[in-house]
């Protein structure tokens, strides 16, 4: 089993503002969708909560729910109560998707992580973890792309 982690962050560190992304960045949502399809993915109650009803669960993909409410459930969505047993419930890959929270518990059993960075900054109230200094750059630093939306972007895979 492989275990990764997947934000978008600004650069000023900043990944969520109550409760949604910031910004408008679709080619961040579909390199998301193509990283994850046909995955498990991990997140906490707040990232479920935060995706838009039409796509909850995420389709394609084994949604897993971490709460520490025993009584939470929704349609689509397997509940774990804490993140060793969503990680022990999942075969195959696993990408753990949000929030701040899940990505702390979660850093110390990745083995890859993969962060699409915003040249802009935004305004929000969540910051992405820090990677410490184990963690490796798997290439050399992709050039910034011009987004649809005129933000730019690079996506940048780290290695444990
Ligand atoms: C975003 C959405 C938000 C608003 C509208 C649609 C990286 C992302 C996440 C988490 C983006 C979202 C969506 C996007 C996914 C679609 C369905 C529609 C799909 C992350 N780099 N980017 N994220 N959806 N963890 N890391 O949740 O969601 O995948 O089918």
């Amino acid at each position: 089993m492989s275990v990764g982690l997947v934000w978008a962050q600004a650069a000023n560190g900043v990944i969520g503002r109550q409760g949604t992304l910031p910004w408008h960045l679709p080619e961040d949502l579909k390199h998301f969708r193509n990283l994850t399809s046909g995955t498990t993915v991990v997140m906490g109650r707040g990232t479920w909560d935060s995706l838009p009803e039409k796509v909850r669960p995420l389709p394609g993909r084994r949604n897993i729910v971490l709460t520490k409410n025993a009584r939470w459930a929704a349609p689509g969505a397997n509940v774990a109560h804490s993140l060793a047993e969503a990680l022990s419930s999942a075969d195959g890959d696993v990408w753990v998707i949000g929030g701040a929270s899940v990505y702390a518990a979660a850093l110390e059993f990745a083995d890859h992580v993969v962060v699409t960075e915003l040249q802009e900054s935004f305004d929000g109230d969540v910051h992405a973890p820090e990677l410490d200094d184990h963690w490796r750059q798997a290439e050399l630093t992709p050039e910034w792309q011009l987004s649809s939306s005129g933000l730019h972007y690079r996506i940048v895979n780290y290695v444990s």
